[in-house]
């Protein structure tokens, strides 16, 4: 049956698994836009569009604890080209600061034309007349003109999660005009932060030509496009919820007398990506302890590296290099059961993740460029008891609002170094006051505002038009 709210995203909710007796099954997967969307979902009996994961023939829509889902074959040359090359090996990069290098394919750009056409084709099915799509990611910046010209009767959203470029490292992209016209087919696009809107607006007036004016663009049809920032948030009340059962309670007490109970422990939870800064931050805990700052009896660096994108050379790269790292590190300062950084190559369920959470004392959050960053939002909303640090990057767009963190600036190790200890060293009453004020801050802005917002502004936004006769700006 048609939906009249269609979220379309890389991937679903859920992965494709093999389970302990050999059959097929489906397992929750991790990463920030599930855990965003979720609730949303639930809420509003809509349907998910997205990749299952792995290169299966085409599977069959099915429902999965109250979700409608409709997975989105790829086959193993596209998770090549679409995926691991033009998402993850130009794009990811490109809209990062260039923190690694992207590359520049001919055919990595056909593929992902070719695979935005398949998720817009699939989601002009799934619409009702008149329903609202929800587009998200810079996997699919294409399917928002697609699925226009296919059914201009849709309301059409777009959500970019990352960063988006300023104008001088954005221009170095082949495709870079289409893919602004690719997202002009919205009514709204949402991004991070305003200074991300900013470059998009900038763009569009430079590159397209349409003119502009503050957030709105208007189109040569008389279309308006407006481009605003909805900075994303977590289930704040969710995660507090969890982190005052017994069972967290317990485990994250187990988990510190596994550590040796030591004084202080420092927690940095990430995907193995090579924009989070997991080096930095350990070269810079390293050379704490070096330095005679910390002793590896009073104070243990647990870093979780969830793995990710592990077929993307500068993946495999990152993880010799970060192994090689700790193994030094260890290897100086660690003793007889008293590592100096206990490192886990692994995901784990979210009870876990809380019970780590609330383990640490210093939570450490140094990407060099990132979205916004919901691990440290999460480690706000576990601290009811207002207490625990968090030193985060200047550069994680969480930084605009958790202003009361340790914000550092992941390029500079000496001053990263100075603001762990600063945090290591902070009495009670002050971590209180900034965990107090973090904590109002996530309360007040959850997953559901988020939602919520975007949502309202879009069914405003919709059939908005202005005057045909605007005259389009000049044309770089
Ligand atoms: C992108 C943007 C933006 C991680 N490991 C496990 C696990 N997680 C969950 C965390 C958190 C999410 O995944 C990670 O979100 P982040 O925001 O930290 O980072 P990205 O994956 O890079 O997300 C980012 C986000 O999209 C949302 O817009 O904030 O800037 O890069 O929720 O808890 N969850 C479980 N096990 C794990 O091992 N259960």
């Amino acid at each position: 049956m048609p939906s009249d709210l269609v979220i379309v995203a890389n991937r679903l909710p859920v992965d494709r698994v093999t389970l302990p007796d050999g059959t097929p099954g489906w397992r929750r997967s991790p990463g920030g836009l599930v855990t965003a969307i979720e609730p949303v979902m639930r809420a509003s009996n809509g349907s998910w569009i997205g990749w299952p994961g792995g290169s299966d023939a085409e599977l069959e829509p099915f429902e999965d604890d109250g979700m409608h889902l409709v997975p989105v074959g790829l086959a193993a040359c596209e998770i090549e080209e679409f995926y691991e090359g033009f998402s993850n090996a130009t794009l990811w990069p490109l809209y990062h600061d260039l923190v690694a290098k992207p590359e520049f394919h001919r055919e990595w750009w056909d593929s992902y034309v070719t695979v935005n056409r398949r998720f817009a084709e699939r989601a002009a099915a799934e619409s009702a007349e008149g329903a609202t799509v929800w587009v998200h990611d810079y996997q699919l910046q294409l399917v928002p003109q697609m699925l226009r010209e296919l059914r201009p009767d849709l309301r059409i959203g777009f959500y970019l999660h990352i960063p988006f470029p300023p104008p001088e490292l954005f221009q170095q992209l082949p495709w870079r005009r289409q893919i602004l016209e690719g997202l002009l087919g919205a009514d709204l696009v949402g991004f991070q932060l305003p200074g991300a809107a900013a470059n998009f607006v900038r763009l569009v007036r430079q590159r397209v030509g349409h003119k502009t004016h503050r957030d709105l663009v208007y189109l040569p049809d008389g279309r308006t496009v407006r481009a605003e920032a909805f900075p994303i948030s977590i289930d704040a009340a969710g995660f507090q919820e969890l982190a005052q059962t017994e069972a967290v309670t317990q485990r994250a007490s187990a988990i510190r007398e596994a550590l040796g109970n030591p004084r202080r422990i420092f927690l940095g939870i990430d995907r193995l990506d090579y924009t989070k800064g997991i080096y930095a931050r350990l070269r810079a805990f390293g050379e704490l302890i070096r330095d005679g700052h910390f002793d590896v009896e009073d104070a243990v660096f647990v870093q979780v590296a969830v793995p990710s994108r592990e077929q993307v050379e500068q993946y495999r790269i990152l993880r010799d290099d970060i192994d090689r790292l700790v193994g030094r590190i260890n290897g100086d300062f660690g003793r007889i059961g008293r590592p100096a950084i206990s490192y886990l190559h692994s995901s784990y369920p979210r009870e876990e993740m809380a019970a780590l959470y609330r383990a640490a004392d210093i939570m450490v959050v140094t990407p060099y460029r990132d979205g916004m960053n919901l691990v440290a939002k999460e480690y706000v909303a576990c601290r009811y008891d207002d207490g625990g640090a968090l030193v985060l990057s200047e550069f994680a767009g969480a930084a605009e609002e958790l202003r009361q963190a340790w914000l550092v600036n992941p390029y500079d190790i000496n001053g990263m170094k100075a603001a762990l200890l600063e945090a290591h060293q902070a009495d009670e009453k002050e971590l209180t006051r900034r965990m107090k004020a973090m904590r109002r801050t996530i309360s007040q802005h959850d997953v559901q505002a988020w939602a919520d917002s975007f949502m309202s502004v879009l069914s405003e936004t919709r059939g908005a038009t202005h005057d045909k006769a605007v005259r389009p700006a000049r044309r770089a």
